[in-house]
């Protein structure tokens, strides 16, 4: 029926969205020790949903953490045990803090009820439970947590993008910018060693020239490629310029970084850049400007600077190379 409402109203049409939110099949834990009132909700929920239920709250607790639930609805009075810490445990936990909780629970009960919406459940429902009520209630919180799922992979996409460089996909300036000022303060703070690796592509117009500044984006993007793969995890890799990388290398003393280099060098060397729809291979080779933070250095500015004069040196002195 999801499908057939869409096709009747069209994509974005705020009806076909509402229709198709009927079928909205949830994947919901019920934690509830009583058989026959787990039965009767199971039976309320069952044709629209995908049903859990757990008796033990320690067991609720645990699938709770392993699972992926949209939704946990949770008896508040379980034999032996206060529902209401189950709640508070799952509005607290990392892993469950986002999934929506809610409480089922006796008319004489609206203490704990009260209790229970102060510190985040997000809704309940008084025993004997309204089927409808529930079937409504339970749309309506797995409603909200997908519009906030999607509210929040919108916004990771957005600021993701503001801080990738489209072509490489390295980061771009902005990023290195922003972190390398922390990053440097850091280290000097703990007298740690940061390394900076400024890498430039030789004679990359004649690239361009020869082969097309399509080509040339293409190698761009392939060098960029294996740069990144000759680096660790916590080192920043940053397009600096059109065809100049800038790589911080926290914690990497003088020799380190200068062997890094010297690799990636190697690498780019050691094999020619394939392009698409042209039989022909492109050589490429790259010059890299290796400096190391000084106690004297104000800024990571002043580092930087040193790396690219050093990178002015290995292009003067024929390029290739690596200077230090
Ligand atoms: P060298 O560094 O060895 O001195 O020579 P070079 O030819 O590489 O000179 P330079 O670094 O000064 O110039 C880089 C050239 O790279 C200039 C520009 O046309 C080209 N370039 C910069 N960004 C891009 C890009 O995104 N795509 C392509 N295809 N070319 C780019
Ligand atoms: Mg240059
Ligand atoms: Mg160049
Ligand atoms: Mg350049």
């Amino acid at each position: 029926s999801r499908a057939m409402a869409s096709r009747d109203f069209g994509m974005g049409d705020p009806l076909a969205l509402a229709a198709a939110e009927t079928g909205l099949d949830a994947s919901i834990l019920l934690v509830e020790d009583r058989p026959g009132s787990a039965d009767r909700l199971a039976a309320a929920l069952g044709q629209h949903h995908t049903l859990t239920v757990e008796g033990d709250p320690h067991k609720a607790l645990v699938l709770a953490t392993e699972g992926a639930f949209d939704l946990a609805l949770v008896s508040l009075d379980l034999q032996g045990f206060d529902g209401l810490r189950l709640c508070s445990q799952l509005r607290s936990l990392d892993r469950t803090r986002t999934m929506p909780v809610m409480m089922i629970a006796e008319t004489h009960d609206r203490a704990r009820v009260t209790r229970g919406l102060e510190f985040g459940v997000h809704d309940y429902l008084m025993r004997p439970v309204d089927r409808n009520e529930l079937v409504a209630r339970v749309r309506t919180q797995v409603r909200r947590r997908r519009f906030s799922d999607t509210l929040r992979g919108a916004v990771q996409a957005s600021m993701e993008l503001a801080i990738t460089d489209g072509l490489t996909g390295l980061h771009n300036r902005r990023y290195l910018d922003s972190h390398l000022g922390a990053l440097f303060r850091e280290a000097t703070l703990r007298n740690r060693p940061v390394a900076a690796l400024m890498l430039d592509i030789d004679r990359f117009k004649t690239i361009n020239d020869t082969f097309g500044h399509e080509a040339g984006d293409e190698v761009l993007k392939a060098f960029a490629d294996r740069v990144r793969t000759h680096t660790r995890g916590i080192d920043i890799v940053a397009r600096y310029g059109g065809e100049e990388i800038v790589i911080i290398l926290p914690d990497a003393e003088a020799e380190g970084a200068y062997g890094i280099a010297e690799r990636i060098r190697e690498r780019i060397e050691a094999v020619p850049f394939a392009i698409q729809r042209d039989t022909r291979t492109v050589s490429v080779t790259v010059s890299i400007g290796v400096s190391w933070r000084r106690p004297a250095d104000a800024s990571p500015a002043d580092m930087l600077k040193r790396a690219d004069v050093a990178l002015y040196r290995a292009k003067s002195a024929g390029r290739n190379r690596v200077e230090a």
